[in-house]
Order: C-alpha cells, then structure tokens, then sequence
C-alpha cells in the first residue's frame, strides 16, 4: 500500500505525476504550508522528524527524498514503465535522476528564495548565478535534438528535472534556452503531469492548475 504526503505548492507534485504514470493504486494525504514561514507544519512532522515533501508510506516504511523515491517506486511497481527501456541507458539514467536533486536544485531554489530574503548579496549571488548558467546550459545543450532526457520514453529522470526547469522558466531563465524551454513544455503537455496538477494544484500559488 502507497500513502503520499504531499505538500500544497511543493516538489512532491512530482510523486503524484510518477504515480499517475505508473497506475498504481494510492493514498494521498494533503498538506499546507505556514502561511506566514511557508514552511511545513506539525501535521507532516509527525509522519516524519524531517517534515519534508515528498513523503511517502510504503508497506509501512516511511521513505523521504524525490530521487530515492522515485527510484524505489519505479523498481518496485514500473514493471518496465519510466525506466530505460535499453540496458544501456542504465547508467545515464540513474545520472540524470540524481543530478536534479543532487545538483540543480540548490542554485535554483537560491535564484528563486534570494529576493525574498533580500538577495543573495554579490559574493554568494555571482558564486549561484555562475552555477545556475552552467547547469542550464548543461541541459539545453543535452536536450538538442531530444525528446526525453535519456532514451526515447518518458522515465523517472524527466520527472525529477521538470519541477527545477519549471522553476527555472518563472523568472525566464530558460527564455534563452530554447531546446530546455520546449522540453519543459512538452512535460507540461503530457497527460499525466496534467493530472498531477488537478490533483495537486500548481507548483508555486499564482500559477494555473
Ligand atoms: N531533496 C528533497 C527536498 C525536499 C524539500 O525540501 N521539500 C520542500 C517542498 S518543495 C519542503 O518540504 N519544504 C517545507 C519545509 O522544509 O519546511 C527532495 O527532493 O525530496
């Protein structure tokens, strides 16, 4: 049995979406941000001592972290969906899926929080937005020419990054990266990040869903 605990406004839309695309059954419990911290509160806390989103209950194993996430659900109920379909694409699967998390995200989600916080100030600003052009050149230079980020389907990895391309797409940072801007577009079109959305609402508040 699968219990999702996802957060209103939050990156544990990219669990709703996997679990859409896999037709599995689920739960899913909803979660609101402190309107004043925008910060969880003491619902999520007590599933678990990080009170982060995604959060998901499996078998009774209470399990944090997308790309982990991601990973274990795949393997366990894919039966050969959002995973490489070539042996191959093993290993730049697994890159792609943990580079979203594991590199993209911090400097994005600096980019995005630094105004609300007064800025990022010239050391630390130069020092993320030097990180930020880098890692979106990176990924519109990868996706010239591609459909999906690793082989011709739809994996795990594509769900992972198109939470931070999104993001990234708020203040127009894909407006001059063109083959990133028409893959996060082509995400956005697909059936299941569309009920991802009804059932979860919009990445960030103001925005359609
Ligand atoms: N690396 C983690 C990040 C989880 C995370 O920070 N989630 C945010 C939502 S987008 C959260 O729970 N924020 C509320 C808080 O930290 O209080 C993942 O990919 O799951």
């Amino acid at each position: 049995m699968i219990k999702l605990h996802h957060l209103r406004f939050s990156r544990s839309t990219r669990i709703i979406w996997l679990l859409e695309e896999l037709g599995v059954e689920y739960d899913i419990e909803m979660h609101d941000r402190n309107p004043e911290t925008n910060r969880s509160q003491d619902d999520l806390y007590a599933v678990h001592p990080l009170g982060k989103a995604p959060t998901v209950e499996v078998d009774g194993h209470v399990m944090v972290e997308s790309s982990a996430i991601i990973e274990y659900l795949i393997e366990r109920f894919g039966d050969g969906k959002l995973a490489p379909a070539d042996e191959a694409d093993r290993a730049p699967y697994l890159e792609w899926l943990h580079f979203a998390e594991g590199t993209m995200a911090m400097p994005i989600l600096l980019t995005l929080l630094g105004p609300r916080f007064g800025g990022l100030g010239d050391a630390l600003g130069g020092f993320v937005g030097g990180e930020v052009t880098k890692l979106l050149d990176y990924v519109d230079a990868h996706m010239d020419r591609r459909e999906f980020v690793v082989g011709d389907t739809l994996t795990g990895a594509d769900i992972n990054l198109e939470y931070l391309l999104e993001l990234a797409n708020l203040p127009g940072l894909l407006n001059e990266r063109p083959n990133a801007k028409a893959y996060l577009e082509r995400l956005m079109a697909l059936p299941g990040y569309k009920a991802a959305i009804d059932i979860g609402g919009p990445l960030v508040p103001g925005l359609g869903g």
